[in-house]
């Protein structure tokens, strides 16, 4: 599949440490500071939610890379030095606004991973709604042994892919998970080879742009929230969001293409 990407034009054209593409549907995010090996300061991680606050109406969905050899190495630890606890405070919730316009932004978001995916880097990563890693990529939680927590996030999106225990040993012991491991355990859901990751990004990219834009609501708004509730409230809710997205025309449209024999079957991937 060919995506024919253009630099993005307006607000998005002003950010510095991001490199933005757009081949509508699908926006390309990169972090874009690689002498730092990506290392998030304040400008970077406010520019990431600059630009999912403003992507063009026609985006989507997005893939999010890294430049140069690895993903991201997390916090720019030159940054953090001086902070007050109240500063520190206050960080971190930053982090989390950030984090939440990528989790529940307007359209999901398929991360790239390559080589360090550390700190800050993982819990970018684990904000996002797909992650396909390249086989060099690998996952480290260093905060455990920078003689701090992680803030951005990390504590409540880490265990919800990988659970307690594997954080715990990645915090304390210093735990590093090679990307087959980091597959097998559910920090990615797809593992490639090495250069292919954005190809595979792209594809997958392309197929969720291609969903009701509904479903793709459904999936990014009400899934985790439904996983966070008790049973119950769960299924409550999740009658309310089926009814609301079967209702919609694009639902119905979808429905009848099949009955028509229109739209395609369920196929094993390839
Ligand atoms: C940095 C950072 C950084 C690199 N902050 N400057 N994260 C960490 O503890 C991970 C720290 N970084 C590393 O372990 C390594 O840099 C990597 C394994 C990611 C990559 O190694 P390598 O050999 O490719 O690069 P390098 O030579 O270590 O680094 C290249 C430059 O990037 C170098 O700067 P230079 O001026 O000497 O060229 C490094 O200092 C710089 N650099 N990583 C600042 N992280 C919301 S709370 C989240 C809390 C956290 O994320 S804590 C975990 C922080």
């Amino acid at each position: 599949m060919i995506h024919n990407f253009q630099a993005a034009a307006g607000p998005l054209a002003t950010l510095d440490l991001l490199s933005i593409e757009i081949a509508e549907p699908i926006a390309h995010l990169r972090l874009n500071r690689p002498a730092k090996r990506n290392a998030i300061n304040d400008s970077l991680v406010l520019q990431l939610q600059t630009a999912m606050l403003n992507l063009p109406p026609a985006v989507k969905a997005v893939v999010l890379s890294g430049a140069g050899e690895h993903f991201c190495a997390g916090l720019d630890l030159s940054e953090l030095s001086e902070s007050s606890v109240a500063e520190g405070v206050l960080h971190s919730r930053m982090w989390h606004s950030v984090m939440d316009s990528i989790q529940f932004g307007r359209v999901p978001v398929v991360a790239v991973l390559h080589g360090a995916v550390v700190g800050g880097g993982l819990e970018i990563a684990s904000s996002c709604h797909i992650r396909v890693a390249e086989a060099s990529a690998y996952y480290g939680l260093p905060e455990g042994q920078r003689g701090i927590f992680v803030g951005g996030g990390g504590s409540a999106r880490v265990p919800r892919l990988v659970g307690v225990a594997t954080m715990t040993d990645m915090m304390l012991c210093g735990r590093v998970l090679d990307a087959q491991e980091g597959y097998q355990r559910g920090f990615s859901q797809y593992l490639v080879a090495d250069g292919t990751g954005f190809a595979k990004g792209c594809e997958l990219a392309t197929r969720i742009a291609g969903n009701a834009p509904l479903s793709n609501f459904a999936v990014m708004q009400a899934l985790p929230r439904i996983a966070d509730l008790s049973q119950s409230d769960g299924l409550f809710l999740e009658s309310l969001m089926a009814a609301i997205a079967q209702g919609d025309d694009a639902a119905k449209e979808r429905v009848r293409a099949f009955l028509e024999k229109r739209a395609g079957k369920v196929e094993k991937s390839s």
